[in-house]
C-alpha cells in the first residue's frame, strides 16, 4: 500500500470497534431486527436528508425500493461534507462509521434536528451488507463505500476519490440491510409508505417521492402535503363525524421553541392526541403533550364560567372532559430534545410544557374570542363528557356505599347463611309466588333465593346508568359480588363469586326465555 493511502482513516480502530458493539446489540441501536428494525434503517437514513431540509438546504428526497433489495435514499442539500476533518480523515467517513457522531458536526447548523438522535447512518452503516454513498458537492461528485461498516474504497492523501466534476450538490445513500443481523430483509412497503407521508406532513414545504421498484409494475407516490399538521388532522378525522367544520391551527415561538398545534372535534367519544418532536414521532407522549393539555382544560373551563356554561357551584371539568372527541397533533422544533421512556418516544424537556402552553393559551384565546359559536360546540363535548362522567360517578358510588353482604334493593333476596362459595347456590327464580314457595323449601344454610319479576331489562341494549337502575339487576350484581363491567373499566372480578351455583328456574314462555338470556 502506498504511502499515505489506506482504507481506513485515523482512530480505525476505535471507530471499527463502536461499530462492531452495533452488529453485537443491533436491538439497542435499531429497536429490534423484525421487519419494523428493518424499515426503521431506511427511517434512520432519511431523517438525515429531513434534518438538512430543516436546516433549510433540501426540498426534495427520494426514496427508492431497488428490485435487488436494496433502498436507495436521496436529497439535493448540501451534501455531506466530503473534507479533511480536523482527526486527519474525511468527514464522511467520520459521519458514517462513527457512532453518536452523527451528521452535526456544530448544533448551530442543525438547530432542530431530530434525527436517529444523532447516531443513524452509522448504524445503518454497521448493519448493511454493502453501503454505498455517492455526494455532489465542491464541483465534483464522491465515492465511498462500505461492507458491514468497513471501508471498501480507497482514500487518496485521506480524502475520497472525486469520480467527475459536478457542479450539482446532494448526498444518495444505497445500502442493503445484512440478512445475517435481520430476521427478514424484505421492506414492509405500507409501514414505510406511511412514515414517509407522515414526514411529508410535518415538513409541509418538503417534496419526497417513493417509488417500489420490486414490483413487476412500479409503484410510485410523491408526498407533498402543503397544509401540514392541518391535513394530518384532517385525514384523522376523515371518517368521524365533526362538531367544527375545520381543523383548527395555532403556532408561535416560545423559549426558541416552536410549536404548531391544529386540532378538530369529533363527536366520538374517545381522544387522540398526538405528538411530534423535531418531526420524530412521541409515541409514549411527553411534556409537549402536557404543555397542551394543561393549557386546553384551563382555557375551556375559563370560558365555561365566562359564559356561564359552569355555574359558580359547579366543579370544574376534568381534562378528560376536555378532550372528548378531539383529534390533536402537537409538533415543536426543539433545538436540544431530550427523550426518556422504554422506546426513547416520549419527549423529557421541562421548557417543551411551558412553551407549548403559552403558545396555546395565548394563540387559542384569541382565536376563541373570534369564535364563538365553535367555542360553544367544543364546551358542548366537554359538557357531554361530565354529564356522563357524574352518571357512571354516581351509580359507582352509590354501589359502594351499600354493603356488600345481604345486600338486597327490594328485600326480595333471601340470602343464605353460608359464606362458602363452594357450598352456596343461588335460585333465580319467576315471581314472587315461586320465589315465596322456593323460600319455604329450601335449605337456608346454603340456598338463597331470588325471586324477579316477569321480563327483564335487556342489558344488551340498555345503557349502563338505565341497567344499574334496574331493581332486579343491581340487585343480582350485589349479590354475585363480582361487581360489573362496562366501557369505561371493567370491575368484574369472577373470582369474587358468592355461589358457584346459579340455577335459573323460569317457566318455559317468553318472560321466561328473557330471563334465561339474561
Ligand atoms: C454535516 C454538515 C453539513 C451537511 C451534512 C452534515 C449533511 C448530512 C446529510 C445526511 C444526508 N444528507 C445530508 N446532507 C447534508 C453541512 C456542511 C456545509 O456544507 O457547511
Amino acid at each position: 500500500m502506498a504511502k499515505n493511502t489506506n482504507f481506513y482513516g485515523a482512530d480505525s480502530i476505535t471507530v471499527l470497534e463502536g461499530l462492531e458493539a452495533v452488529r453485537e446489540r443491533p436491538g439497542m441501536y435499531i429497536g429490534s431486527t423484525s421487519r419494523r428494525g428493518l424499515n426503521h434503517m431506511i427511517y434512520e437514513i432519511v431523517d438525515n436528508s429531513v434534518d438538512e431540509h430543516m436546516a433549510g438546504f433540501c426540498s426534495e428526497i427520494w426514496v427508492t425500493l431497488e428490485k435487488d433489495g436494496s433502498v436507495t435514499v436521496r436529497d439535493n442539500g448540501r451534501g455531506i461534507p466530503v473534507g479533511m476533518h480536523e482527526k486527519g480523515v474525511s468527514a464522511e467517513r467520520l459521519v458514517l462509521s462513527t457512532l453518536h457522531a452523527g451528521g452535526k458536526f456544530d448544533n448551530k447548523s442543525y438547530k432542530t434536528s431530530g434525527g436517529l438522535h444523532g447516531v443513524g447512518s452509522s448504524v445503518v452503516n454497521a448493519l448493511s451488507k454493502r453501503l454505498t454513498i455517492d455526494i455532489e458537492r465542491d464541483g465534483g461528485l464522491f465515492h465511498d463505500s462500505y461492507e458491514k461498516g468497513h471501508p471498501t474504497t480507497e482514500l487518496i492523501d485521506g480524502l475520497l476519490p472525486m469520480i467527475k466534476k459536478s457542479k450539482g450538490h446532494g448526498t444518495t445513500i444505497n445500502f442493503l440491510p445484512d440478512d445475517e443481523i435481520f430476521d427478514t430483509v424484505k421492506f414492509g412497503a405500507e409501514e414505510v409508505k406511511n412514515r414517509l407521508h407522515q414526514t411529508a406532513y410535518l415538513n409541509p414545504k418538503l417534496i419526497i417521492h417513493y417509488e417500489d421498484k420490486r414490483k413487476k409494475e412500479v409503484e410510485s407516490i410523491t408526498f407533498h402535503e402543503e397544509e401540514g399538521i392541518i391535513g394530518l388532522v384532517k385525514s384523522m378525522t376523515k371518517d368521524s363525524e365533526t362538531v367544527q367544520d375545520a381543523p383548527v391551527s395555532v403556532s408561535g415561538k416560545s423559549d426558541g421553541i416552536e410549536v404548531e398545534c391544529a386540532f378538530q372535534y369529533t363527536t366520538e367519544f374517545h381522544e387522540n392526541v398526538t405528538g411530534f418532536c423535531n418531526s420524530i414521532y412521541t409515541t409514549e407522549g411527553g411534556t409537549h403533550l402536557t404543555g397542551f393539555k394543561t393549557a386546553l382544560t384551563t382555557l375551556i373551563n375559563t370560558y365555561a364560567r365566562e359564559l356561564g356554561i359552569l355555574k359558580e357551584k359547579d366543579a370544574n371539568f376534568t381534562g378528560a372532559d376536555v378532550r372528548n372527541g378531539l383529534v390533536a397533533v402537537v409538533s415543536v422544533r426543539h433545538p436540544d430534545p431530550r427523550f426518556e421512556g422504554q422506546t426513547k418516544t416520549k419527549l423529557d424537556n421541562p421548557d417543551a410544557a411551558k412553551a407549548v402552553s403559552s403558545v396555546i393559551s395565548e394563540q387559542l384565546q384569541m382565536y376563541f374570542d373570534r369564535h364563538l359559536e365553535e367555542l360553544k360546540a367544543v364546551i358542548g363535548c366537554a359538557e357531554k363528557s361530565a354529564k356522563i362522567r357524574k352518571a357512571e360517578e354516581k351509580t359507582k358510588t352509590n354501589m359502594l356505599t351499600k354493603p356488600k353482604y345481604s345486600f338486597d334493593s327490594n328485600g326480595k333476596l333471601a340470602n343464605c347463611n353460608c359464606k362458602d362459595p363452594e357450598k352456596c347456590e343461588i335460585f333465580i327464580v319467576e315471581g314472587d309466588s315461586a320465589g315465596g314457595s322456593a323460600k319455604t323449601a329450601r335449605n337456608r344454610e346454603f340456598q338463597a333465593i331470588f325471586p324477579i319479576r316477569g321480563k327483564i331489562l335487556n342489558v344488551e341494549k340498555a345503557s349502563i346508568n338505565k341497567i344499574l337502575a334496574n331493581a332486579e339487576i343491581k340487585t343480582m350484581v350485589y349479590a354475585f359480588a363480582c361487581g360489573f363491567s362496562e366501557g369505561y373499566g371493567n370491575d368484574f372480578d369472577i373470582s369474587k363469586l358468592r355461589y358457584n351455583k346459579i340455577i335459573i328456574a323460569a317457566d318455559a314462555d317468553v318472560d321466561g326465555a328473557h330471563i334465561a338470556t339474561l
